[in-house]
């Protein structure tokens, strides 16, 4: 059993598949603090974790033409200035579940926790870069990244990025080390993961083998035959996964954590709470809140963290307290989220439909009872 020395979870964790693992933390735990605790932050493994032994553990930084690889120990990574950032990251796939429901669509069943939020800190992929000779020279180029995971034939997982968002340095793409101040755990990547803020959780490649700067983006099946947006129509038949560009930033997201869809609520005032985010370092302005299926709105309350211009790489939590129209017996609660691009959710999750069932961003929406 290739599985068999992936490592203990926690019990809290909602487990969508085993073998590999895939898991999420329930809502109500999503939303509790800002910064998730590394035991409940949300896992989207391919392939079964790798042991790796941290004194013998390198880094292949591949350099241009006529330069020498780097093969850097984890004591060479942190000799590279430590930058640390506050970073969400989410799987293309978070929130299938509401997709599946309009059409079969093939992957996990994510609810609404397939994000999380951690502090990172490792060195920066541009000064690695920089060290290894590469340059912003090639504006079409691409960072390929492989990690140490591999299926039976051996073959690792692997993603890229473009090169001019790996060499910029307000970009601040890490090849991190350590996830709320702790070395990271092995399920999200130990010892070196990539974390490219604002991207896709596909690009973040855990267990880091090897960077190699290419012409073209990485051969890998999830650059090259996954993580893509298609129109509703097309299905497995018609599909031409080179026709639709890989997914690196995400749009604006939102969703509702409490209360819970099914639940009964007390009459008089409800507290509704949720995240909201949006890819690319785009600020989430505003959450707007809806008791009556989005008839009437409420401006909801964010909290208080640094939003960055341009550099927005965490979510915002939100909350609204608001009074239950007497004699409701049932409400539908709806959010939806503004970025600072003015950019918004979709209404509902029909048009957005796709075969792979990635950028589920429409309206969340919960129905509860209330008690009487
Ligand atoms: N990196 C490797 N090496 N193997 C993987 O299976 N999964 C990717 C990415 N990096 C993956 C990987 C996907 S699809 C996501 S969403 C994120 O890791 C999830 O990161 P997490 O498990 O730390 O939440
Ligand atoms: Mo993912």
């Amino acid at each position: 059993d290739p599985y068999a020395d992936d490592p203990i979870r926690h019990p809290a964790l909602k487990v969508n598949s085993q073998r590999p693992f895939n898991a999420e933390p329930p809502p109500e735990l999503l939303t509790e603090t800002y910064i998730t605790p590394n035991p409940i932050f949300f896992t989207r493994n391919h392939l079964p974790v790798p042991n790796l032994d941290p004194d013998t553990y390198r880094l292949h930084i591949v350099g241009p033409p006529g330069r020498r690889p780097l093969s850097l120990s984890l004591d060479d990574l942190h000799k590279f200035p430590k930058h640390e950032i506050t970073v969400t990251l989410q799987c293309a796939g978070n929130r299938r579940s509401e997709m599946s429901q309009v059409k079969e669509v093939r992957g996990l069943e994510w609810r609404t926790g397939a994000i999380s939020t951690a502090r990172w800190a490792g060195a920066r992929l541009c000064d690695v870069l920089a060290k290894a000779g590469h340059q912003l020279r090639e504006t079409e180029a691409h960072v390929c990244f492989e990690g140490l995971d591999s299926d039976p034939t051996g073959t690792a997982y692997g993603a890229s990025i473009p090169l001019a968002r790996a060499m910029d340095p307000e970009a601040e793409v890490l090849l991190a080390y350590e996830m709320n101040g702790q070395p990271l755990p092995r399920d999200h990547g130990f010892p070196v993961r990539v974390v490219v803020p604002g991207v896709v959780g596909a690009r973040h490649v855990k267990w880091l083998g090897k960077v190699s700067v290419e012409p073209e983006e990485s051969y890998s099946h999830w650059q090259r035959r996954d993580y893509k947006g298609f129109c509703p129509s097309v299905d497995w038949d018609s599909v031409d996964f080179d026709s639709s560009p890989s997914i690196q930033e995400l749009p604006v997201q939102s969703a509702i954590t409490e209360p819970k869809d099914g639940e009964m609520v007390e009459a008089g005032e409800v507290t509704v709470k949720g995240y909201a985010w949006s890819g690319g370092g785009r600020a989430v302005i505003r959450v707007d809140v809806s008791l009556d299926g989005g008839l009437t709105w409420q401006v909801a309350e964010l909290d208080r963290e640094e939003q960055r211009p341009r550099k927005a790489w965490a979510w915002r939590l939100w909350q609204l307290q608001a009074p239950v129209p007497p004699g409701k017996k049932e409400l539908n609660i709806v959010c939806k989220a503004v970025d600072d691009s003015y950019n918004v959710q979709p209404d509902n999750v029909a048009p957005i439909w796709n075969l792979r069932g990635v950028l589920s961003n429409a309206w969340h929406r919960v129905h509860v009872r209330v008690a009487s």
